[in-house]
């Protein structure tokens, strides 16, 4: 069965956390937080929202939480992304939309343009566009949303060591690190594309008058463009590819459990802020999803792509309307209980501990 996502009901999503408080934990400006917060620059973009910001005790719990030049890159963007989508699809359930909604990825191996949901100023309605941001640049910095096929690879696809090495391959998925808010090496995957995409959708510009980093440049505010979440659920496919391949994970318990000193905490639909570990975070069946192709569409990736084709029999295809453009992601509904309105996925739940905060930058 395949189900048509109206780009509408995807707007009403963001939409209906974008007006939540700054305090509330299942707001779009918390969930940008706890990728990586700058007061500076939320005002710098125009993006600071009105209303008060939460007390320390819920911001060092939460906010600068993002895992980066580190083998947590990749589980910890993968809960994050998760943690997001129950919201919006709680959101896009509310107003009458398909009980499967899952964000969609952006292949731009495949379609180099972002699509014009992302772009347009207004929707059908009139109203401002939730899903556009105006300090969204792009590598010429003109605002034209290209990603370069020259600029970007798949070469991390070629990879079989998870774990990098110091002075060798910094691995698939990065080098072993403790809680890692920022680093000096990023895995291969976290490098290409991900950190290259990132900079290029951004880019640098002028907006009101001043020369800034784009949005999406910047991990401070990256989580705050709708277009981070799709290409976030494009890594994630990229990672799901890898293990499709018969590739493996970090098998040891510093891995599997995750940081000892901060724990990753995520607001859940539960209403409940929640721990997690990357060994919940391995298997995108036990997550209740998975993809309608795994083939990544880059010239780069040597296994051969039927390799990478999982079985698509309980899938359910969810496709954009063809003016928005068509990329499509798939979940399955394991995990999904819609009459419980939340998912029966268990995600650890644990005590508490402390945090630092800290800023990282991919501006160049
Ligand atoms: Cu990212």
């Amino acid at each position: 069965m395949a189900v048509v996502v109206r780009p509408a009901l995807v707007c009403h999503g963001v939409r209906v956390l974008q007006a939540r408080a700054f305090s509330d934990p299942t707001s779009w400006w918390t969930f940008a937080a706890i990728h990586g917060f700058g007061l500076d620059r939320w005002r710098e973009v125009g993006l600071m929202p009105a209303t008060p910001p939460p007390g320390a005790g819920f911001r060092n719990v939460l906010w600068d939480q993002c895992q980066h030049q580190s083998w947590y890159f990749l589980p910890w963007h993968r809960g994050y992304v998760l943690a997001l989508e129950e919201e919006v699809r709680a959101a896009v359930v509310a107003s009458g939309g398909p009980e499967d909604w899952a964000l969609p990825y952006w292949n731009y191996f495949r379609d180099p343009a972002i699509p014009p949901a992302f772009t347009e100023v207004s929707t059908p309605d009139g109203a401002p566009n939730p899903l556009r941001v105006r300090a969204r640049f792009g590598p010429a910095g003109d605002g034209v949303i290209r990603i370069p096929r020259a600029q970007i690879n798949a070469r991390a696809m070629q990879l079989h060591a998870f774990t990098g090495t110091r002075n060798g391959s910094p691995g698939f998925g990065g080098l072993d690190t403790g809680f890692s808010h920022e680093g000096e090496t990023s895995g291969a995957l976290e490098s290409q594309p991900h950190n290259v995409v990132h900079v290029l959708i951004g880019g640098r510009g002028v907006l009101d008058g001043r020369s800034v980093s784009g949005v999406m440049s910047d991990p401070r505010t990256a989580g705050l463009d709708p277009v981070f979440w799709l290409h976030h659920a494009n890594i994630d496919r990229m990672w799901a590819a890898w293990n499709a391949a018969g590739e493996q994970d970090p098998r040891g318990e510093a891995w599997l459990e995750g940081p000892t000193a901060r724990r990753f905490a995520l607001p859940r639909l539960s209403g409940k802020i929640e721990e997690f570990e990357p060994s919940e975070m391995r298997r995108i069946d036990d997550l209740g999803y998975g993809y309608d192709s795994l083939d990544v569409g880059a010239v780069a990736v040597t296994t051969a792509p039927e390799g990478m084709q999982r079985p698509s029999a309980r899938k359910v295809g969810q496709r954009w309307t063809v003016a928005w453009n068509s990329w499509v992601r798939t979940r399955s509904l394991s995990c999904w209980n819609p009459v419980a309105g939340r998912t029966s996925c268990g995600w650890s739940r644990r005590s508490k501990r402390s945090p630092p905060a800290s800023t990282v930058g991919w501006v160049r």
